[in-house]
């Protein structure tokens, strides 16, 4: 999948691009069942909110199968590709499950912060390629973003070890309204199979989710080859330390594992 010049323009001036409908419903279908087996296991990827409920199943790619397809989609893998113009190799794999009625806040941050100071990444030519799993809707903790944000660069951040179970760069408020109110705030939503793609700079966080309906995000983080992390200091399936360029796989190639297991 190439990014039309259109979508290159709007990426380049608002830092953010939202691809409804593209995986189709037994793409959809077999990740969330995927994601369901990946949450309810016991091990130690897979973090939790303070009360003890799945947060963020970090490296899924290395022990599920369709997420290790996933990891390595075109349609994620090459529009990155596009933009930074050469190969990239995954920094990060993960599903948040901000599950219904106790899926904690994400502070407002930008992601590069964190991954400079916690894994000496040098630049912001790494990104977060987003595969909704459920619906994301306005109620149930979509992920909010402020666009334009990323033309500011890299902003002051402090280490919040505090408000929720996970260790994060965050913002200001000074600093988030004043964003803010320059540039508003979007919260892109849709049906499962939407992708969101943001620069690494973007302002962004997400409410907590107090209703019935779960909100299972992927990320994928790919990061250019030639910025590979100097100084990484959280666990290797954080911030991983295998910089071998992605290979795409074949665009069908969740369909024939769809084809395979059902054989
Ligand atoms: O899933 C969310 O709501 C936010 C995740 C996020 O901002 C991140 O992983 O950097």
């Amino acid at each position: 999948m190439q990014l039309t010049p259109q979508q290159l323009k709007d990426f380049d001036e608002l830092g953010y691009l939202f691809m409804p409908e593209c995986f189709n419903a037994e793409e959809v279908a077999l990740l969330k069942q995927e994601a369901s087996n990946v949450l309810a296991q016991q091990r130690p990827e897979i973090w939790r909110e303070k009360n003890g409920a799945p947060r963020t199943a970090f490296a899924a790619h290395t022990y599920n199968d369709a997420c290790n397809i996933l990891a390595s989609h075109p349609r994620l893998v090459k529009p990155l590709q596009q933009l930074f113009g050469e190969d990239v190799y995954v920094h990060q794999f993960k599903i948040n499950a901000k599950a219904a009625f106790t899926g904690e806040v994400w502070q407002w941050h930008q992601d590069f912060p964190t991954w400079h100071a916690d894994d000496g990444m040098p630049d912001a030519r790494a990104m977060n390629i987003a595969v909704f799993l459920d619906e994301v809707m306005p109620i149930n903790g979509p992920l909010m973003l402020v666009p334009r944000s990323h033309k500011a660069g890299a902003l002051k951040s402090e280490h919040d070890l505090e408000t929720t179970s996970y260790p994060l760069w965050t913002l200001d408020q000074p600093t988030v309204t004043e964003m803010v109110e320059k540039n508003g705030i979007v919260t892109p939503t849709g049906r499962a199979g939407g992708v969101l793609m943001f620069h690494a700079n973007l302002v962004h966080g997400s409410a907590g989710n107090i209703t019935p309906y779960p909100r299972r995000i992927v990320y994928l983080t790919l990061n250019s080859v030639s910025n590979a992390i100097a100084k990484p200091t959280r666990p290797e399936f954080i911030a991983h330390r295998d910089f071998t360029p992605v290979k795409p796989v074949a665009d069908d190639a969740l369909q024939r594992y769809i084809g395979k297991k059902a054989a």
